[in-house]
């Protein structure tokens, strides 16, 4: 623990030799593709098959009404609605699954796929979450007769507004998050191979959380628990979106079970991106309230939440909005107040992805940017508002007033370091010389604080399934491991860290130890891999999982070595007798004797098995801090330096969790200056593939500086954190922050996100700062 080794998939993944869904190829296997809505509200009048039935190649041609018969035209989502399979009576978003084609290859499926004749009649679309809600709007879910989701409030909402107008200064500030999807680089697919004859379904799928699939797979299918077995092979990143259940999953499945043959769906770029969960889509309006000497006293956050048609969230909380309500981030605020109201729109499903953490981004984002907005109406430096503000290192554990229990921290350290580093003084005077010549720098601060590990099993669970985590660890005879969790891997290194968890625990090196995934035969029932769950909860069970080994090979040493368990001391890999160190056994050699020559009275073998349900949540934090310099030409905001000090307790390889910081800051700076899907007025959808979503590349992306200060979690075995989605959490803030804290002197409070350059110049032109060719 605590070292660099490299990454223990790489060789594999760098060499081609890695196993993705489509790398699997069986005997016999068909290709399922989609005909897809051109509306993105219509009622279908008829769907004639018959030319796309005729066409060499294809085997199967399966509509809603095929579905229905089976019982399988709508399903579950994780968040207790329901979502279409394949509609049957309407489509509600453009490029909506409407009938699948199995074909003998992709190519054929592909040609039926515009063979199909469709009648539609459009339907007045709504894509706006503000009209969604007004009494005329259109209906997205004739189901529901509404599209007003829910409303779910956190706080004191009297005592909030009484502070509000007791206070000195008050400041609103509305801000969008906008529409995103993760552009992992693996589009979503599977392999389903149903086999008639042992009623078994095998399936190969690009899932975050294969053991929870199975059950719900379970119990929607009738087919039995035993007879479903759900792979998820190598993952060419998730980043939230493979949590979701995709229509393809289901037809997929429905077309092996028909044709008796395997069938692969594996989705094209431009039908992935505007049809597969996305992020976001938080309509935010901030009230902050201080007294003059910057004491913050208040906070209020109303949310209106776009959801897209189907309310979907893999979110293991008990509320709708998932973590939301850590919108006090690290503020010791005595007084706060959020509430969120979700619409259905006519959009896919989302909301709960791209390394949010469950909404933790969007409660991040607005904290962070209502702290800059306050601290230029004070006319105080943004740095001392925070230092002024935050939760003292000495009152952790640290009870907020929404209801959480901070587990540790020490905030003004982190920012404390990223100050220093950055040269923070210097900058202040830089940026006051260069306005004075007629140049925009700006300097932006993001002091976030994240909450991850879902969960204890009594606040966090999936449609009744409680949020623990497992390890299952085997000790061979001749001392190698073969171990195995209920969490899965799309890229975070698992392989690599959960065996330097193992190799800490027991001693025994990281080459001797193999760690699988995502078979739901072979690993113990867990809940996956999202959340930055895995070590507060998978790796937090390979430990205790490895104690029970150690527990066992102790009374196998005190055998080997003919002394008494309260005689022997633990050194990394070796039980030895007190007093005489040289008098001891290794963990190679007890694990030998215990398929060898176990003590009578003991079992053979040498295993353990761990669920780990957490006392609590984990709370990483960080600061980060960004310059950019604007061009009053073309309006584009150029990141000069980015530092980012992370805090996620003991960390178990550095170099993995730099990875984790850089890949996550990157997707930040994305969403920050890049990313957006909208839509028009109708519903059709922009930025549903790439040529016009843009995402970073190598050469756009900046030169990320990281650091970290160290605050172990006092309830976790190995005092770790999770860390994967912290940097996407907290920059976002940082990155908008810092161009706002450009243009704050013109009286500029806010610039929506993504930055781009069209909008800054607008901007600077309303101030009349924009230069003229
Ligand atoms: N780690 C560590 N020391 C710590 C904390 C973590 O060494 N103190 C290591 C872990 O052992 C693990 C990695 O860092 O190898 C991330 O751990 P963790 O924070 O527990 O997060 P998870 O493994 O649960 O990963 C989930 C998280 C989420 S929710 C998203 S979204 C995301 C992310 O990870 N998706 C990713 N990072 C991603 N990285 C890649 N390459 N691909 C994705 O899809
Ligand atoms: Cu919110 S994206 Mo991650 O929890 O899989």
């Amino acid at each position: 623990m605590g070292h660099s080794i490299k990454r223990k998939e790489d060789p594999l993944l760098i060499r081609g030799r890695g196993h993705f869904v489509d790398d699997i190829k069986l005997n016999g296997m068909l290709f399922l593709d989609f005909v897809r809505s051109p509306y993105a509200h219509a009622k279908i009048k008829s769907i004639n098959t018959d030319r796309a039935k005729a066409l060499p190649g294809v085997v199967a041609v399966i509509t809603g009404n095929d579905l229905k018969g089976l019982g399988l035209d709508w399903i579950p989502t994780l968040a207790y609605d329901n979502m279409m399979v394949l509609p049957t009576e309407k489509v509600v978003f453009q490029q909506q699954e409407v009938v699948g084609i199995v074909a003998t290859d992709r190519y054929a499926a592909a040609d039926a796929v515009t063979l199909v004749d469709i009648e539609y009649e459009p339907l007045p679309a709504v894509s706006d979450p503000f009209k969604a809600l007004e009494k005329d709007s259109p209906i997205v879910r004739d189901d529901k007769g509404t599209n007003h989701i829910f409303h779910w409030e956190a706080g004191d909402r009297a005592l909030t507004d009484k502070a509000i107008a007791d206070s000195d200064i008050v400041v609103k500030q509305d801000m969008y998050y906008p529409r995103i999807h993760v552009s992992y680089m693996e589009t979503c697919g599977c392999v389903a191979d149903f086999d008639p004859v042992e009623g078994h379904l095998t399936l190969w799928m690009t899932t975050q959380a294969p053991h929870a699939v199975r059950t719900v797979a379970a119990l929607v299918t009738k087919i039995p628990e035993n007879k479903i077995r759900i792979i998820s092979p190598d993952i060419g990143g998730g980043f939230g979106g493979k949590v979701y259940v995709y229509p393809g999953y289901i037809v997929a499945t429905v077309g092996s079970i028909l044709t008796g043959h395997p069938v692969k769906w594996i989705n094209d770029r431009s039908d992935d991106q505007p049809s597969t969960a996305f992020g976001r889509d938080f309509h935010m309006s901030g009230e902050i309230a201080a007294k003059k000497d910057g004491t913050i006293t208040a906070l209020k956050i109303k949310t209106i939440s776009d959801h897209g048609a189907f309310h979907g969230d893999a979110n293991p909380t008990k509320f709708p909005v998932g973590l939301f309500s850590i919108v006090t981030g690290s503020y010791d605020l005595k007084n706060a107040f959020c509430e969120v109201d979700a619409a259905y729109t006519n959009k896919p499903q989302g909301g709960i992805t791209y390394r949010c953490s469950f909404r933790v981004t969007e409660a991040v984002y607005v904290v962070e940017r209502m702290v800059d907005v306050l601290a230029h109406k004070l006319g105080m430096d943004p740095a001392e508002l925070r230092m002024k503000n935050f939760i003292p290192a000495e009152k952790f554990p640290y009870k907020s007033v929404l209801g959480w229990t901070y587990d540790s921290g020490n905030y003004s350290a982190a920012l404390k370091k990223a100050m220093e580093r950055i040269g923070y003084a210097d900058l202040r005077k830089e940026q006051e010389e260069k306005r004075k010549k007629g140049e925009l720098m700006g300097i932006g601060i993001s002091s976030f604080t994240e909450i991850v590990g879902a969960g204890p099993s009594h606040d966090f669970d999936i449609l009744g399934l409680k949020m623990f985590d497992s390890a299952e660890i085997r000790i061979h005879p001749t001392g190698k491991v073969i171990s195995r969790f209920g969490t899965k891997s799309q890229g975070q290194g698992h392989q690599t860290t959960y065996a330097q968890i193992i190799a800490e625990e027991l001693g025994i090196p990281t080459e001797d130890i193999t760690v699988e995934e995502g078979d739901t035969d072979t690993a113990p029932y867990g809940l996956g891999t999202y959340a930055s769950r895995s070590t507060p909860t998978a790796g937090a069970a390979a430990s205790m999982a490895s104690r029970k080994i150690r527990d066992k090979a102790k009374k196998i040493a005190a055998y080997l070595l003919e002394a008494r368990e309260e005689d022997l001391e633990w050194e990394r890999g070796r039980f030895y007798v007190k007093g005489s160190p040289s008098k001891g056994k290794t963990i190679q050699e007890i694990a030998f004797a215990a398929y060898t020559n176990h003590p009578p009275g003991v079992e053979a073998g040498l295993e353990a098995v761990d669920y780990y349900d957490p006392p609590n949540m984990t709370f990483p934090f960080g600061s980060y801090i960004c310059v950019v310099d604007i061009d009053r030409g073309t309006g584009e905001a150029k990141v000069r330096r980015f530092i980012a000090v992370d805090d996620c307790g003991n960390i178990i390889n550095p170099l993995i969790v730099d990875g984790q910081i850089q890949g996550a800051l990157t997707m930040g700076f994305g969403t920050s200056f890049l990313e957006e899907i909208k839509y028009d007025e109708d519903g059709n959808v922009f930025g549903g593939n790439f040529m016009d979503y843009l995402i970073p590349t190598a050469v756009e992306t900046p030169k990320w500086e990281t650091d970290k200060t160290v605050t172990p979690c006092p309830h976790h075995p190995l005092g770790t954190k999770g860390v994967g989605e912290s940097a996407t959490v907290g920059s976002p803030a940082a990155f908008v922050n810092a161009v706002v804290d450009a243009l704050a002197f013109s009286g500029i409070t806010h610039v929506e996100m993504p930055l781009n350059p069209w909008k800054i110049r607008k901007a600077l032109e309303e101030k009349g700062l924009a230069l003229e060719n």
